[in-house]
């Protein structure tokens, strides 16, 4: 039996030797040392020797077991550090291969028409504000001195959400709330998203944007909005670009006007932008109602001002030539990509 012990280790010394791989030591170890191994079925047969044979046999036994543990643990070691060279050596990584490009996104037409339009006024010392979508009644009607009955406040065209709340219809509450909070003078403007409950066509959407401005100033007059608006209308569509102001009316200004400018695109002779006329209509103005600067709090005896909204939706259909105003919403990629 001492024999086949001495056996034993010397063959599994050799196989150790032979195996390649972790699984291969593994299976080894289940041939000798496992429920069915070698070295265990010697050592359940011991059972049938005599005491000073099985003292001997079974001190051999554990001899042998621990030393092929021992080696099993040592070429276990040997092969899995094998193998991470291995592994290292195939797994080269060039570190100066080019990466792969990211698709850059652009901004949103929509956002570089208020940015490209926000920069023009602020250039001419205007001041950025903002305030809530969601507007109270008071705000974004009876403080724009829309009587009680004004048309504009019809349930078809409004979104209300309460009877004394609503989604904005333009940005002009936002000036309201600047009348009340600051001391003229003032030069701000308020660009932000508006919404009307419109059927959406080629040239409505229930959902859209508006620059507003409003200038309060000891001393301001009509001359002060046609400059600014000429101005504003050279930068935006060309130095050679003319104004006419056209009598209208909106109830929170008085006298009011609606603005074309010359064709950008024709010059004034005639095309498809300008529909033939030579013409087109850009913006609404006026000076500020007496009664809008009361409720700002504004001492009308002292101050006056002027005011304007313009859709920015219009002005990037006209700059850009985007004939539905729905192409600006459906986000499709193949629209959008052409705003680089
Ligand atoms: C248009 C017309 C306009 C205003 C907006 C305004 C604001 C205050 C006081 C008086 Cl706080 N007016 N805003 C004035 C005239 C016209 O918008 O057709 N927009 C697209």
């Amino acid at each position: 039996m001492q024999k086949q012990l001495i056996t034993i280790l010397e063959e599994t010394k050799n196989q150790l030797n032979e195996a390649a791989s972790p699984e291969a030591v593994e299976e080894i170890r289940v041939r000798v040392l496992g429920k069915k191994g070698r070295l265990t079925e010697i050592l359940r047969s011991m059972g049938g020797l005599e005491p000073e044979e099985r003292k001997a046999v079974g001190k051999k036994a554990n001899e042998v077991r621990g030393e092929i543990e021992s080696l099993l643990e040592k070429r276990r070691t040997q092969l899995n550090e094998l193998k991470k060279q291995e592994q290292l050596a195939a797994e080269v990584i060039d570190v100066t291969e080019p990466g792969r490009m990211r698709r850059l996104g652009v901004k949103h037409p929509i956002t570089q028409t208020i940015d490209e339009m926000t920069k023009v006024f602020m250039n001419m010392g205007f001041e950025v504000v903002e305030g809530p979508e969601v507007e109270t009644v008071f705000m974004n009607f009876d403080a724009l001195n829309a009587g009680p009955n004004h048309p504009s406040r019809d349930l078809t065209d409004t979104f209300y959400i309460t009877d004394k709340t609503l989604l904005r219809t333009q940005t002009s509450p936002v000036q309201v709330r600047t009348l009340l909070s600051k001391e003229p003078p003032m030069r701000v403007i308020s660009p932000g998203r508006v919404f009307r409950c419109d059927t959406p066509d080629a040239t409505h959407s229930p959902v859209f944007h508006q620059v507003e401005g409003l200038v309060v100033g000891e001393g301001i007059t009509m001359a002060d909005l046609k400059g600014t608006l000429s101005e504003f209308a050279r930068q935006m569509f060309g130095s050679e670009t003319k104004t006419k102001f056209r009598p209208h009316h909106f109830p929170f200004t008085e006298p009011s006007a609606e603005v074309d400018v010359s064709c950008f695109k024709c010059g004034g002779r005639g095309c498809k932008v300008c529909k033939g006329s030579g013409w087109i209509e850009i913006l609404g103005c006026g000076m500020v109602h007496p009664n809008v600067l009361k409720v700002g709090g504004v001492d009308t005896e002292k101050y006056t001002g002027f005011a304007f909204g313009i859709g920015v939706e219009r002005i990037a259909m006209l700059k850009y030539e985007v004939d539905d105003i729905r192409l600006f919403y459906e986000n499709d990629e193949r629209f959008l990509k052409q705003f680089k």
